[in-house]
This record gives structure tokens, C-alpha cells and sequence, in this order.
């Protein structure tokens, strides 16, 4: 009986205490959970509220740039259609079969322009003297079709009162072109003539007074200028004085005339080495009665400067159109000489490129 006892009472602890501990630990486990559970439920919750912000945020923006686009797009629209109606013919948009056009389809002046195509309208236009891909970018200009110029308009177009001064030059004024300076010596030396108009309304305001300048104006290089038609340096005169009918027989200019009257000497500059004007001054314009009021023409270019004999530089065969970089035959004082050209580089720069010289053909042999 002693055996059996110990055996029965442990099975009772056993049947007793196993369901017991079994119960607790599922429900603490179960609490756990729950806890757990509502704990993520809130985490998730939050960032799904988050996300839904983020997401109206969002909707917000798109609604807002595609709104951006479209006002975008509307004012490229009205751009083009004005651009169409107002803006140059870019040359790259025509089509000409022409051999300047193929090798280099930025014209370089209006008269290039026309010369390949001569039923192209008058108007704006883009032209790039010094060659597409070297020196400066292309610029607009106004081609005459008519003529086959070009013409570079400036800041001083309209007529502009000089107002009153007493002093040579007191007043002066600098000339700024649509192109720069390098662009415009490029057109010049593409050009057979280049000339620019200017004319002074004057009441007792002389250019000259008493053998004393007091008005001029500055050429491309700075150098003052004192003749203001022609292309006659060394003279202070005007158009009439050319002509010989200005108001009085002695004077060369109707503006130097004693006369308290308004007078008028319009002129047209046609030395085309000095152009364009760079700079107005005028003076001795103090008195009540006195006026002084002038008004400069753009500068204009026509015509192409032709290599009368065999071209003898680098600069010769840029004038005739040459685009390609390489190994030319030239002119030399008495050889044709082989000339290596580098095109890339700006026309003014192209003269100094005489290096590799050699004798090729034996030009001249006593007459033979
Ligand atoms: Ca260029």
C-alpha cells in the first residue's frame, strides 16, 4: 500500500496542476497578442493616414503642374504663331541648291542670300559673316532684297536732339550695333561697298565756326572724322559742299551758314575702311535759337568683294566661301604656293596663317 500511495497522489498533482498551468500561459498569451495587435492597428492606421495625406498632396501637385503645362504650352503656341508672323526666316529653313548653301547653310550677308535665292522676300533675317561654328554667333539684320544688302541697325536710329552745349563735342554719344564689332569687319570685308547715311537739322549750329570743329564723329577705329558725306578724309565738308550749292558760296556745310535759319546737311559715308560711325559729338549748340537734331542711318553692305586675280591668303579663299580646313594652292609673289588654312579660326586671324610654304608649280618661266 506504502508502494501505491505516492503513485496515486502524484497522478493527482499531475491531473490537477497541468490544465491549470497550460490555461494561464494561452492567456496571458492571448492579452499579449490582443496588446500587440491593437498596438500595430494603431501604428498601421497612422501611416496609412500619412500615406493618404501624402497621396492628396501629391494630387494636388500634378493637378497643379499639368495646369503649369498647359498655360505653358498655350504661351508656346501664341510664341510660334507670332514668331511665324513677326520673326526672321531663319536661313537654315530654306531650302536652296545652291554650293554655298550646302557647305555652309548659315548665309554670311543678305547678298549671299540672294544671290542663291532671288525670290526670298525683303525683311529680317539671320547671317553669320565670320561663318557658322567660328568666331561670333549669328545675328538678325534687315536684307533688301532688291539691292542685295544688308543692313545693321543700331541704338541711335531714331532723330535725336543734341539739346544746348557751348563746348567741341559737349555732346557725345556712343553708337551700339546689333552685331559685334568682329561680325560687322567680317560683313565690311565681305562687301564690294558699305555706306552709312547721317543728317543734322541745324539752326545756328555750326559743325565748323571760325576754322574750329566743333562737331565729328568717331570712326571703327576711334579717329574723328570732320566731312560728313563722301568718302573724302582730309576735308571738313558736307554733302553740298560736294555738290557746290551750299547756302552760301564759301561754306561746305549748309549747318556752318550764319544764317538763323533751320538748315539741313544730309550726307551718305561711303569709305567703307572707317565704317561704321562708332561715336557722335557735337557742339556749340548754347544759344536759345539754337537746334541741333541728327539722324544716323543703319550701316548697309552690299555687293561681294571679288578676288580679281588667284587668291594669295587664307583671308582670299575665306572671302570666296572656302569652309574646310586643309591644304590650299595660293598666289605667292612669283610661285603658286601650297597655304595650309585653318577655318575654324575667325577671318581676321586667317592672314597670319601663311606657315607651311612650299614651291609647287613654277608659275611664271619667261613668258612660257
Ligand atoms: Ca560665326
Amino acid at each position: 500500500m506504502s508502494f501505491v500511495f505516492p503513485v496515486h497522489f502524484s497522478l493527482l498533482l499531475f491531473t490537477t496542476s497541468f490544465p491549470l498551468t497550460i490555461g494561464v500561459s494561452l492567456y496571458e498569451k492571448v492579452q499579449l497578442l490582443e496588446t500587440s495587435y491593437a498596438d500595430i492597428k494603431e501604428v498601421l492606421e497612422c501611416k496609412v493616414l500619412n500615406l493618404e495625406t501624402k497621396v492628396i498632396a501629391l494630387e494636388a501637385k500634378i493637378a497643379a503642374l499639368e495646369e503649369k503645362a498647359e498655360h505653358q504650352e498655350s504661351v508656346l503656341t501664341t510664341l510660334q504663331n507670332e514668331q511665324e508672323n513677326t520673326t526672321p526666316m531663319a536661313p537654315d529653313s530654306v531650302e536652296i541648291d545652291h554650293p554655298i548653301v550646302k557647305n555652309n547653310p548659315i548665309f554670311r550677308t543678305c547678298y549671299e542670300m540672294n544671290e542663291a535665292n532671288p525670290l526670298l522676300d525683303s525683311g529680317m533675317y539671320w547671317i553669320d559673316p565670320d561663318g557658322k561654328g567660328i568666331g561670333d554667333d549669328a545675328f538678325t539684320v534687315y536684307c533688301n532684297m532688291t539691292s542685295g544688302s544688308t543692313l545693321i541697325f543700331h541704338d541711335t536710329e531714331p532723330k535725336t536732339d543734341v539739346g544746348h552745349c557751348a563746348g567741341r563735342g559737349c555732346y557725345s554719344r556712343k553708337v551700339n550695333y546689333g552685331a559685334s564689332n568682329r561680325q560687322v569687319a567680317a560683313l565690311i570685308a565681305l562687301s564690294e561697298e558699305c555706306q552709312q547715311s547721317i543728317t543734322y537739322d541745324c539752326i545756328s549750329a555750326p559743325l565748323q565756326f571760325n576754322g574750329v570743329d566743333f562737331s565729328w564723329w568717331d570712326d571703327k577705329n576711334g579717329e574723328p572724322q570732320y566731312f560728313w558725306s563722301g568718302n573724302n578724309k582730309s576735308i571738313h565738308t558736307c554733302q553740298c559742299g560736294i555738290d557746290r550749292n551750299c547756302v552760301e558760296s564759301h561754306i561746305t556745310c549748309n549747318c556752318d551758314s550764319i544764317f538763323q535759319k533751320p538748315l539741313t546737311d544730309s550726307g551718305t559715308i561711303t569709305d567703307k575702311n572707317i565704317l561704321p560711325i562708332m561715336r557722335l559729338n557735337f557742339g556749340r549748340t548754347m544759344e536759345n535759337s539754337s537746334s541741333g537734331l541728327y539722324t544716323l542711318g543703319p550701316l548697309e553692305c552690299g555687293g561681294k568683294l571679288e578676288t580679281k586675280q588667284l587668291p594669295s591668303s587664307c583671308e582670299d579663299l575665306w572671302r570666296i566661301g572656302h569652309v574646310f580646313s586643309g591644304f590650299y594652292s595660293v598666289m605667292g609673289e612669283k610661285f603658286v604656293e601650297t597655304l595650309h588654312c585653318d577655318f575654324s579660326r575667325r577671318p581676321d586671324q586667317q592672314s597670319k596663317q601663311r606657315k607651311s610654304i612650299s614651291f609647287a608649280i613654277f608659275y611664271e618661266q619667261n613668258g612660257a
